[in-house]
């Protein structure tokens, strides 16, 4: 083997053995640089005459484009060498089924809030909100309570710290009283003022905790106030909606008579489902009443000239009894495996 093949074997060997891009770009330049050992022979040919020059100089560039190739070859697997190890690092099963993406839903009662808005939109009324810390005025006073009450007492109401006139709401009412005084401000000079038909749904808070009491639960009140708006009118527009809202039309429900301050007359309203594990028996879903002139007075609506009923429901309760739930915590503990079963 003269020094020609030799050189070429050695560059091939040199090649294989580069196990990366960068390696082999070196050994390229051992063998083909300015200074490598091709170019070396090539400048050699300057010393030789015209007759060996031209023989030998065929040999070198055969050698050297035997080198070319060796060098293209070994780049070439090395690419797909690279390749492959990509493929295998990044390798993915197309046949696997998908995650799918797990989708939200609101929470039962909020379900319950949004179908009792819409039921009674749908005869009238607009829903309303207002802040959920209030003044006493507004909460107490202003609905006829007397300064003595229970319901006042820190036993049973949350407080500002350091103040007994400001506190967390108790029920929603005091929206509705603002919902009065918007109202009449809006409408005044006007003769008859328009009716005022409003529902309040929201969080309210009372000290009370236990499998059937929470300390913050959730209320909606309504309220409809017109120049003859009678006690029947409101057993008819809460009577059609607890059937709509229990998909039931053979819902019983009866008005049983009862207090409350801000009311008067008053009544607890109580329904009775005919069929499954409830039947026949009867079950408090509300409170109600023709507003007492006192309270329109607060909301500075003359009681000589319009009349209103008002009625409050527990959404907690209502959504309990329509989907068959037996604790009422389970609704605020937050665990998505009761949750879930909602979406
Ligand atoms: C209940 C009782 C009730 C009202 C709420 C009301 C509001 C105004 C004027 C008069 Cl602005 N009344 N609200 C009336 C009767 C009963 O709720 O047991 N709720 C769960």
């Amino acid at each position: 083997m003269d020094n020609l093949d030799q050189l070429v074997a050695n560059a091939r060997a040199a090649f294989a053995e580069a196990a990366n891009a960068a390696a082999l770009e070196q050994a390229k330049a051992r063998f083909l640089g300015k200074s490598g050992l091709v170019t070396e022979q090539l400048k050699a040919l300057g010393a030789l005459a015209p007759e060996q020059k031209r023989e030998r100089g065929a040999e070198v560039n055969r050698a050297k484009a035997s080198i070319e190739a060796a060098l293209t070859g070994r780049r070439e697997a090395l690419r797909e060498a690279e390749l492959a190890a990509q493929l295998e690092a990044e390798a993915l099963d197309v046949t696997l089924p998908g995650r799918g993406a797990a989708s939200g839903g609101l929470h039962p009662v909020s379900r319950t809030l949004e179908r009792i808005e819409r039921l009674f939109q749908s005869i009238g009324f607009v829903a309303v909100d207002g802040p959920e810390i209030e003044t006493d005025w507004h909460n107490f006073t202003a609905l006829n309570t007397p300064e003595n009450h229970p319901a006042r007492s820190m036993h049973d109401t949350f407080y500002l710290e350091g103040r007994e006139d400001v506190l967390l709401r108790t029920h929603t009412s005091p929206v509705q009283v603002r919902a009065m005084l918007a109202h009449v401000e809006r409408y005044r000079g006007q003769d008859p003022m328009p009716d005022l038909r409003v529902i309040a749904p929201g969080r309210v808070y009372r000290v009370d905790s236990d499998a059937t009491h929470s300390p913050m639960f959730h209320q909606v009140e309504g309220l409809w106030i017109g120049e003859r708006v009678s006690f029947a009118d409101l057993k008819g527009v809460v009577a059609d909606f607890l059937r709509k809202f229990f998909e039931t039309e053979s819902l019983k429900v009866r008005f049983r008579p009862s207090f409350f301050p801000f009311t008067e007359p008053s009544a607890e309203i109580d329904v009775a489902f005919k069929g499954g594990a409830l039947d026949g028996r009867w079950l408090e879903v509300a409170g109600c009443g023709m507003v007492h002139p006192n309270v329109l007075r607060s909301g500075n609506i003359d009681p000589e000239r319009y009349t209103g009923f008002a009625f409050g429901f527990g959404p907690d309760r209502l959504t309990m009894l329509r989907y068959g739930v037996n604790d009422l915590r389970l609704f605020f503990e937050g665990d998505l495996r009761f949750l879930s079963q909602f979406r």
